[in-house]
């Protein structure tokens, strides 16, 4: 897809850069240098397009490597486990714009009902929701509205995001089985 993309590109800017070489060379009429010149105008109008295009789609792409779902519904520390292997670590925005983004991509990836688990825990000291690496959260999303999350105590030390609750997170027993997503730095 990028490739025929790029090609196509290429092809454009070939094409501007020969009505450029024509336009300057060219000893014709001032109307014909006219002509070609507006030509050369809307074939780089164009290029400027597909560029925007590209950088769109490499977004997408960027975005579709970074994050990584796994439908397979296992526990916690499983799911966890099965992250670091890979090179990851189970996905935990840091920012309400992150978190619509995961929420988005869980959506598109497995479905509309589906739950994933996060990398937040509250393991060591109840009440005290850690990062993977045992930090405290700089950025939470629990369900407060409807059930005032994270309502589990001592019985449920894993965060959940619901896709169908709009991305607000739940805690849950960290033995149950859920769906994940992996994340990778790639930039
Ligand atoms: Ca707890």
């Amino acid at each position: 897809m990028m490739n025929n993309r790029v090609v196509r590109v290429l092809c454009l800017l070939l094409l501007a850069h020969s009505a450029f070489q024509q336009t300057s060379e060219n000893t014709s009429s001032s109307r014909e240098k006219n002509e070609k010149r507006d030509a050369s105008n809307a074939a780089i109008e164009e290029l400027k397009k597909q560029i925007e295009d590209i950088v769109l789609e490499l977004n997408l792409l960027k975005e579709q490597q970074a994050l990584q779902t796994d439908p397979v519904k296992k526990t916690h520390h499983a799911a966890s486990d099965d992250c670091i292997a890979k090179g990851g670590t189970l996905s935990a925005p840091l920012s309400g714009e992150e978190n619509d983004q995961l929420s988005d991509y869980v959506r598109r990836s497995i479905g509309p009902n589906q739950h994933v688990w996060l990398g937040v825990n509250d393991m060591v000291t109840e009440g005290d929701w850690v990062d993977q690496s045992g930090s405290a959260l700089r950025f939470k999303n629990w369900e407060t509205e409807i059930t005032l999350q994270p309502d589990g105590g001592r019985g449920q030390d894993c965060a959940i995001l619901s896709v169908s609750a709009n991305g607000k997170w739940f805690d849950e027993s960290c033995r149950g089985e859920r769906a994940s997503v992996c994340e990778f730095n790639i930039v």
